[in-house]
């Protein structure tokens, strides 16, 4: 496969500093060498430029770096258009606000080709709070509203020039809801499976019936992995860690299932905060984690198996 690696160090729409230092990280944990010895191949196109900022203004006093997250969503939906042109995109965070950007970008490329696009979120949190509705402020938690066509975003952020259909996003992992979210996905038609159901029914039914979606749509698949899915316990390097996460083994065997079902046509690597890493173990980890998605295996398996 041909790969189109981006950089996107964006760290203010979270509420701590360090995620800027996440494409750096995930490189030096040998992203693009991982990749090739994988057989495919790999372009690096360096690192996003930001767009120029200009002064906005909102009644939700809360909002931090609005105008400069707004610039960013403008700068990375015209580099994720450009980079899904002829290869596969992997999106180097920068904190979720990326996926604004990835997001749109990746929405009207879909419309170009004529398919719809599917988005597998693998977070913590739903990330779907509207300008209105966030109550830190932190720009990281309202990139998935924004996507899919939440109202109140007008004016403050680029309008999209495609949303992403709410009822063909699924997110996995999830375990700190803000109320307001919780009935926006519910009013959106978001699929939300939190830990409770992956406890109940574990990952692979849950995901592998997503997967059956995408396939009977022929659609494309955009995958947004957030660090804070992963347990805290093997991801320390994370502004936003919450208890209770992704396993190593469930983490692995999300990445095998998609790997094997041959629809992921983008990624998004965020949140990595390399201040807060041990030893680069949380970079590497994220890197082992796209080697599965790629298609490193423990043995071959002869078909899918979910
Ligand atoms: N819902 C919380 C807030 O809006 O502040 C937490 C958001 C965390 C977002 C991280 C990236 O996933
Ligand atoms: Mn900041
Ligand atoms: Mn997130
Ligand atoms: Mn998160």
């Amino acid at each position: 496969m041909n790969c189109n690696i981006l950089g996107a160090p964006v760290q203010d729409g979270a509420g701590r500093m360090g995620c800027e230092m996440g494409p750096s990280a995930l490189r030096t944990a040998g992203l693009v060498g991982a990749l090739r010895d994988l057989g495919h191949t790999v372009a690096d196109l360096g690192t996003v430029a930001p767009a120029p900022v200009r002064p906005l203004a909102h009644g939700n006093l809360a909002l931090k770096a609005l105008p400069e997250i707004s610039a960013w969503t403008a700068a990375i939906a015209d580099a994720a258009y450009a980079a899904s042109a002829d290869a596969m995109p992997i999106f180097l965070g920068g904190d979720h606000s990326i996926s604004a950007g990835t997001l749109s970008g990746l929405a009207r490329r879909a419309a170009r080709i004529g398919r719809p696009l599917f988005v597998l979120w693998l977070d913590a949190h739903p990330d779907f709070h509207t300008l209105d509705t966030t109550a830190s402020g932190n720009l990281h938690g309202v990139p998935l509203a924004y996507a899919s066509g939440q109202p109140g975003f007008h004016g403050y952020f680029p309008d999209l020039p495609q949303r992403i259909d709410p009822a063909r996003v699924c997110t996995l992992g999830i375990r700190s809801v803000d109320p307001a979210e919780r009935q926006a996905l519910r009013a959106a038609g978001v699929t939300v499976h939190d830990m409770r159901a992956i406890d109940e029914h574990g990952i692979a039914p849950l995901l592998g019936a997503f997967l059956d979606r995408v396939t009977a749509e022929n659609g494309l698949l955009h995958v947004s992995l957030d660090v804070d899915f992963l347990d805290p316990s093997i991801a320390p390097a994370v502004g936003t860690t919450v208890p209770g996460g992704a396993t190593f083994r469930e983490a692995h065997l999300v990445m095998e299932m998609l790997s094997d079902s041959g629809l992921v046509s983008s990624l998004d690597l965020v949140e990595l905060n390399p201040f807060l890493d041990e030893r680069g173990r949380t970079a590497t980890l994220m890197v082992d984690l796209t080697a599965s998605l790629m298609g490193r295996r423990i043995m071959d398996r002869p078909t899918r198996s979910f």
